[in-house]
């Protein structure tokens, strides 16, 4: 038992930087923990069984480092990453914790605000490369307004685009191995942030003069804060091949971000997000993005990042229980799931339009009294989510 749900490299999990090194400052309270070396964070990560760690820049340089600096603390945690056979597969820019983004970063009103965000960027996109990972996430996390004068959405929407391609166009003059997820959120902490679900995200992309480079991040928590279904956020994603990279993490409802361990909070929804990731060709990282909340102490951290893999790991096994007992196949085949596969028309509009039995003849009533049979099916899935099946 304990050994199916020990986490290995081949699991592909990952965790940020700020997120075990989180000391617990809120909007309310100081830190409650001290701060991390990230030199020791990749070796516990290492021994939790992680196989990846990623980064805002400023996580690892500290902003106003000397040239110097930045090297030093490059090289030490090259050997890290070496010494442990840990990876980064992912690393960001950090464009929201200096006072000078207060109204944002691509999209800040004031243009030299504009222009030294995309200096940075394009710094953190050399460090990204130069560390091997594979995508740099893009959180908008100053992109917003609190009212409704302040910013300009059409306006604000053009800087977007502007800072993307040009960061597009950078990528790929450099022969980045890159892609760029974009990672929506509805609030916080902005009153409102632009590209606030995967939907927006999704659509915005096709608007860059680079869309195969660019694809999106979803975060657990924040599609649940605007009260959405993540599993089919994530779904549409995939659809669409845009599932660059995940943020796992738990939130109880549209309240504010919680950022609680994977598992936490809706466990229904974190059932029906493994089932899509497992079973949707999703070969990316399951890259953590949580906080372990305040109350912890330095053990209680590594606590609660061992059993945000752990938990994964359990869900795996319970979805794959699931999809292979055969009362589930017999439940889906009384709720005609696989009748969706079934193109509606594929002999076409003239031979639709010609079927009468499609209309003029068809049996309105017997079709409305049929049942779908989806209680029987959706019981089976919490049975094998609570192991009673
Ligand atoms: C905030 C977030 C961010 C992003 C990160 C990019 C600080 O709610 O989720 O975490 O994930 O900036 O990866
Ligand atoms: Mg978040
Ligand atoms: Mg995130």
């Amino acid at each position: 038992m304990q050994e199916r749900f020990t986490p290995t490299p081949g699991d592909r999990f990952s965790f940020g930087l700020w997120t075990v090194g989180w000391p617990g400052r809120d909007p309310f309270g100081d830190p409650t923990r001290p701060p991390l070396d990230p030199v020791d964070t990749v070796r516990r990560l290492a021994d939790l069984g992680a196989y990846g760690v990623s980064l805002h820049d400023d996580d690892l340089i500290p902003p106003g480092s000397s040239e110097t600096e930045r090297e030093r603390t490059l090289s030490r945690f090259r050997a890290a990453l070496d010494a442990t056979g840990l990876t980064v597969p992912m690393a960001t820019t950090n464009l929201f914790t200096h006072p000078v983004f207060k109204d944002g970063a691509f999209t800040a009103n004031d243009r030299d605000i504009r222009r030294y965000a995309l200096r940075k960027t394009l710094r953190a996109i050399d460090t990204a490369a130069s560390l091997g990972a594979r995508t740099v996430v893009a959180w908008g996390g100053r992109e917003g307004a609190e009212s409704g004068a302040a910013k300009d959405v059409p306006l604000a929407l053009d800087r977007l685009k502007e800072a993307f391609d040009l960061l597009g166009e950078y990528i790929t003059d450099q022969g980045y191995a890159l892609r760029v997820a974009l990672e929506p959120k509805p609030n916080e902490p902005r009153g409102d942030l632009l590209l606030p679900t995967v939907g927006h995200a999704l659509a915005f992309i096709e608007r860059l003069e680079r869309p195969a480079l660019f694809g999106v991040n979803p975060e657990v928590g924040h599609e649940q804060m605007a009260g959405l279904n993540i599993a089919h956020g994530v779904a549409q994603a995939l659809w669409a091949d845009k599932l660059f990279h995940i943020d796992l993490n738990g939130q109880c409802g549209a309240r504010y971000d919680q950022d609680l361990r994977f598992g936490a909070g809706d466990l229904r929804a974190a059932f029906w997000l493994v089932d899509v990731l497992e079973s949707g060709g999703y070969d990316g990282p399951r890259h953590f993005d949580f906080k372990p909340p305040r109350t912890e102490d330095a053990d209680g951290v590594w606590v609660s990042a061992a059993a945000c893999m752990r938990t994964y790991l359990i869900l795996r096994d319970r979805v794959a229980a699931f999809r292979a007992d055969p009362r589930v196949r017999t439940a889906l085949s009384d709720a005609r799931v696989d009748g969706l596969a079934f193109p509606t028309a594929a002999d076409g509009l003239k031979a639709l339009r010609a079927d009468r039995t499609a209309y003029e003849e068809f049996d309105l009533d017997r079709a409305a009294a049929r049942g779908m049979a989806f209680e029987a099916l959706d019981q089976l899935a919490l049975e094998h989510l609570v192991g009673t099946a």
